[in-house]
């Protein structure tokens, strides 16, 4: 019988290559939840997104005006504080490059707001450049509720707590504000390659 027990090896940081799973983070295969409050059931009908705040014109999509833009299949490693990490997830999207496009705007931050009241911060360039999207499907079903449907905001290259469940407001801000999480201890930046987990890291 071999010495070695294979059982929880599949949390093994070697499964995965360095360059891939970021310092302090382990693999895991499922896809676990994260909410700090309940899920809201939204219909798509009940849904709208907003960008509101340092911009001329507000701008809002109805869920019908949403999907009737152009999306993209993402493929992304994403990354939870609590140190799980999932490669090679797969959704639909419209990318922020879109819906911020041609953005005339004073604004170096965005607070992302949720149904059920969530929050979190994050500077306005970390949402363009290819880097984020508002998802609506994964793994080629639509978002399940738990999961953030109808849609969510997804920055994989950020902890994942930056990526907003259940998504309705981007609000284009001066002035830095921290969110939930950021406010609780949490790093205002978070990125899983430098470990930002908390402040000050
Ligand atoms: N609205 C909202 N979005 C949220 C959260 C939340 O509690 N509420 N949790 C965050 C955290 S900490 C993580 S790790 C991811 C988890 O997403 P998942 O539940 O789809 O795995 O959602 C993020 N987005
Ligand atoms: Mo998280």
């Amino acid at each position: 019988m071999s010495p070695i027990t294979r059982g929880f090896r599949g949390r093994r940081r070697d499964e995965a290559p360095d360059d891939r799973l970021p310092p302090g983070q382990y693999l895991t295969r499922d896809f676990p939840v994260l909410s700090t409050g309940p899920t809201p059931h939204l219909s798509p009908e009940e849904w709208t997104l907003r960008v509101t705040g340092e911009i001329d014109e507000p701008r809002r999509w109805s869920w019908t005006e949403f999907r009737a833009l152009p999306s993209e299949e993402v493929r992304a490693d994403i990354h939870c504080v609590t140190k799980w990490s999932k490669l090679d997830t797969v959704w639909e999207g419209v990318s922020l490059d879109l819906l911020l496009g041609d953005l005339d705007t004073a604004a170096d931050y965005v607070l992302v707001h949720a149904y059920g009241d969530y929050t979190t911060n994050l500077p306005l360039e970390h949402l363009t450049g290819g880097r984020a999207w508002i998802a609506f499907a994964y793994d080629g079903d639509p978002l399940e509720p738990e999961h953030g449907g109808p849609a969510r905001l997804l920055v994989p290259h950020l902890y994942l707590w930056k990526s907003a469940k259940w998504v309705r407001e981007l609000e284009l801000r001066i002035e830095d504000e921290a969110g939930f999480w950021e406010t609780h201890g949490y790093h205002a930046h978070g990125d899983p390659w430098r470990e930002q987990r908390y402040a000050g890291d």
